[in-house]
């Protein structure tokens, strides 16, 4: 059975991700939830007790342990197969789309983290954030229009690809993103997804505030 170490599941994106991918394809596995700016977080992930790179998401499997949310979700297709999409070209353009999130998209993180459970509308975003909206935009119609025929999702089934962007979804929720008709369509099919149904309670349930976390102290406690 795998364990996947995850943190706050109301703030973290990262952690979402691979526990999406196990959720919605019904993979059994255990998680364990460390709470954020606590000792044990301290403990037992950021002294690589439990985590190799001191942060979560990590995945064990016995004595494998993966560790960096794109390594686990290539791990678990590797062993299970079928979670890109089926066709090369399709499965091609998913994988650019993860890799294009994992080391992009840094205003859009910065200025509006996940909070699953907040509503914090913002009118206009910043420039650069508006960019990386603007291209995920894109991005989601151009995978929609090419790729989406079979399905709600951005290549029709649910796959990979939806669980990097789940956490914009959320993102998108959160801060009242004006989005055009593809991507509004796209973000409520995420959000009636069963599994995404089940986090987003899982992270209303929790208690802890991670002050540095929250809008406020983004925008108005620490505004530019
Ligand atoms: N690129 C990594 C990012 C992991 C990451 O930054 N995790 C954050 C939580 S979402 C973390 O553990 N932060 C705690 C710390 O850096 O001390 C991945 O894809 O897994």
């Amino acid at each position: 059975m795998y364990t996947l170490l995850i943190g706050n599941k109301n703030y973290s994106s990262w952690s979402l991700r691979p526990w999406l991918a196990l959720h919605a394809f019904a993979i059994p596995f255990n998680e364990e939830r460390f709470v954020f700016d606590t000792a044990e977080f301290a403990a037992e992930i950021q002294s690589r007790k439990r985590s190799p790179n001191g942060r979560v998401p990590c995945l064990i499997d016995g004595d494998t342990v993966i560790w960096d949310s794109l390594a686990i979700v290539e791990y678990l297709d590797d062993l299970h197969s079928g979670l890109w999409p089926a066709a090369v070209a399709a499965r091609a353009h998913a994988r650019s789309a993860c890799a294009e999130m994992h080391s992009g998209f840094q205003a859009l993180r910065h200025w509006m983290p996940m909070n699953v459970r907040r509503s914090y509308p913002i009118a206009t975003p910043r420039a650069d954030v508006q960019q990386d909206i603007d291209r995920i935009q894109m991005l989601w119609g151009e995978a929609r229009e090419r790729f989406g025929a079979r399905g709600p999702f951005l290549y029709g089934e649910f796959s990979l690809a939806d669980c990097y962007y789940a956490p914009v979804a959320f993102r998108f929720t959160t801060y009242g993103v004006k989005l055009n008709a593809v991507s509004s369509a796209y973000v409520s099919a995420m959000l009636a997804h069963p599994s995404m149904q089940q986090w987003a309670a899982d992270a209303r349930a929790e208690t802890e505030i991670v002050d540095h976390e929250e809008p406020e102290y983004l925008y108005e406690k620490n505004a530019p």
